[in-house]
C-alpha cells in the first residue's frame, strides 16, 4: 500500500535545483511519484510500499541537498 511522506530539503535555490532534487527522487524504483516545492523546501513523496527515509536522505545528500522527513503538521 502506497503512503505519501513530506520531506524537509535544505540547500534549494531555483528551479534547476527543484529540477534535480525531482528527478533524483523520481530516478529511485521505490518511489511512485515526487512534488517539489521551491518555495517551501519540501518534496513531497509517493511510496510504492512502505517508505525509505534514508534512501531520500542519501540519495539527496549526494546532490548537495540536505534532507530529511518533515515534521508533521
Ligand atoms: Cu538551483
Amino acid at each position: 500500500m502506497s503512503e505519501t511522506v513530506e520531506y524537509r530539503v535544505d540547500e534549494m535555490a531555483c528551479e534547476g535545483c527543484v529540477a534535480t532534487v525531482t528527478a533524483c527522487l523520481q530516478a529511485l524504483p521505490a518511489i511512485e511519484a515526487v512534488q517539489v516545492s521551491l518555495a517551501l523546501g519540501r518534496a513531497t513523496v509517493q511510496w510504492r510500499d512502505a517508505p525509505d527515509d534514508a534512501l531520500v536522505a542519501e540519495a539527496l545528500q549526494q546532490k548537495g541537498f540536505p534532507a530529511r522527513r518533515a515534521e508533521a503538521r
